[in-house]
């Protein structure tokens, strides 16, 4: 059995390979290329920093061998924890060329989730700005430090006080061992659904592919000038084909340091800003902006939206508010991307959340009895294909959840097939809160719940909410009385959640509503948590 699932991954990988989804560089040789043919072209731009080709090609390098001499070497993990900075993309590179995989965490992440992500992928440095949004994250680098004699230094973009500054790493460019194209590459965050974090292991290959081809079916040239709005290190302005698809096309990269309309709509104009990617959340909060900031846009000429759902409402909002066409885009750091075309009919754009980016994108929508549905009925997405993952970073447990035996990623959407081919996602079989974009294992807050003195049980559930598209409610059977919310608040906080993970709502029950099968009745709990005006909205 072992056997004859190897022999049918090598026949696929190789099919991969014939098919061209393998081509043999890395992503650090492809800047080197990029570079070889947009040399003075601008390749980013960040504050007042434009690097062009050239100067992002050699910052890398020059980087690189900083970090080698720190003894940073292949197949070692760091952990990245940049904002929307050049130091950000020069950083990933030269981690790239080392073949030393960055973790790509997040800037709003806390000692909690690092720390999980220490536990689990053993890095040996990490790497996260001085200051970011009034937030120092010297304390939080020693925190994080503390006990782990594996990570051995701290780099911070800035006053690194008694740690190494990332400008001190900046040397005379030398030779390197470099990593293969087979390699793993990088190691994204997926959103939790068990309370640990799961990494997501891409390779040179698969990633340079994710990135080009979605560069080609959004038409991009050398005249694309991107704006990367959200973090920088999710995969969807990563590589969606967002920083590095621009790059591969000769384009600009504009980085924000926040999504906020205010940032961005300058940013646009100043820069002649071709297209971006937000999630539905902000799109509504640009809108708004619209009504009043008359700012010139029109450089703008696509919008992709993606991460959670987009209501056709706000859909149908966007073109003759901001002037861009737009591209609806259903992802996962895991691997599969969907996206509408560009000459989709407007019906399609509005409705559907587009086609595998594929053909060799194998996707099926199964029913709870793990078989096919029948055509357009609502079903689990399963993926199998060149770009999608076949397991997690060292988590065999995870992998037999989430795997099936012929190497499908059990996506846990609920999705359906309109007749033309199009995915609709109709909601989830995870349990997980999509907070305007952001994915919340509810599991992650309900572990760390459970341990504050007042709280004898908890369920946290998912409560549609119109500013976050999905806002988290904290169930509570108490003891003698039921914490409130910004008790609640203060206690995850201490513990080291951010506070995106931290509870938008707490609703007290005395005990819990059960279905017939005599589960908790999640259905029931969120029907009375919309009933109840959640504080702060
Ligand atoms: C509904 N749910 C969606 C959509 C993702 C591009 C865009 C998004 C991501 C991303 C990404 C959705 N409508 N249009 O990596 O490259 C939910 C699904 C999915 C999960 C993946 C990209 N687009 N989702 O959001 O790894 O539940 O990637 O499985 O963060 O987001 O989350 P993530």
């Amino acid at each position: 059995m072992m056997d004859t699932r190897h022999h049918e991954a090598d026949a696929l990988e190789q099919h991969y390979a014939r098919q061209g989804y393998r081509q043999p560089h890395t992503l650090g040789q492809l800047l080197r290329h990029w570079a070889g043919q947009h040399g003075d072209a601008t390749a980013l731009v960040a504050g007042a920093t434009r690097l062009s080709y050239a100067q992002l090609d050699l910052q890398a390098d020059r980087l690189a061998a900083g970090f080698a001499r720190l003894g940073v070497a292949r197949g070692d993990r760091v952990l990245l924890q940049l904002p929307n900075d050049a130091a950000f993309v020069v950083c990933l590179f030269a981690l790239l060329r080392l073949g030393a995989l960055p973790i790509m965490a997040m800037p709003a992440h806390r000692e909690k989730d690092l720390a999980a992500l220490c536990q689990l992928a053993e890095p040996v440095a990490y790497v996260a700005p001085r200051r970011f949004l009034g937030f120092d994250y010297l304390p939080l680098a020693e925190c994080v430090k503390r006990g782990r004699p594996s990570l051995r230094h701290i780099v911070l973009d800035g006053d690194a006080g008694p740690w190494t500054a990332l400008a001190a790493l900046d040397e005379a460019p030398r030779e390197l061992p470099a990593p293969a194209h087979t390699d793993t590459a990088l190691l994204l965050l997926s959103g939790g659904t068990t309370g640990t974090p799961k990494l997501i292991p891409r390779s040179h290959a698969d990633y340079a592919y994710n990135a080009i081809a979605s560069a080609r079916l959004c038409g991009l040239s050398r005249d694309a000038v991107y704006l990367a709005a959200l973090p920088a290190a999710h995969n969807f302005p990563l590589a969606c084909p967002g920083i590095l698809g621009t790059l591969s096309a000769g384009g600009r990269v504009v980085m924000a340091k926040t999504p906020s309309s205010d940032e961005a709509f300058a940013l646009i104009h100043a820069e002649g800003v071709s297209f971006t990617a937000l999630v539905p959340p902000l799109v509504a909060l640009w809108l708004e902006a619209r009504e009043w900031d008359r700012t010139d846009l029109s450089s703008l000429k696509l919008l992709q939206v993606g991460g959670a759902r987009l209501t056709p409402e706000l859909a149908a909002r966007i073109p003759p508010a901001l002037g861009c066409r737009l591209q609806q885009v259903f992802g996962m750091a895991e691997g599969l991307l969907c996206y509408t075309r560009l000459d989709d009919p407007w019906e399609t754009v509005v409705h559907t959340q587009g086609r595998p980016l594929c053909p060799d994108d194998e996707v099926r929508i199964v029913g709870a009895d793990g078989l096919p549905v029948a055509a357009g009925e609502v079903g689990e997405l399963q993926v199998r294909g060149p770009y999608t993952i076949r397991g997690y970073y060292r988590a065999p447990e995870q992998n037999a959840r989430s795997f099936t035996e012929e190497g499908f990623y059990c996506s846990g959407d609920l999705v359906r097939l309109t007749a033309e081919g199009n995915i609709v996602v109709e909601g989830r079989v995870k349990e997980q809160i999509n907070r305007a974009g952001e994915k919340i294992g509810a599991a992650e807050i309900e572990r760390p719940l459970s341990t504050h003195p007042d709280v004898h049980n908890c369920v946290v559930v998912a409560v549609p909410d119109e500013r976050l598209g999905e806002r988290s409610c904290a169930v509570v059977i108490g003891r003698e009385r039921v914490p409130t919310l910004s008790e609640l608040q203060r206690h995850l906080g201490a513990l080291g959640l951010p506070r995106y993970k931290q509870p938008d709502q707490v609703l007290a029950v005395p005990a819990w509503p059960l279905t017939t099968v005599g589960k908790i009745d999640k259905q029931r709990l969120v029907a009375l948590a919309l009933r109840v005006p959640a504080a702060g909205h």
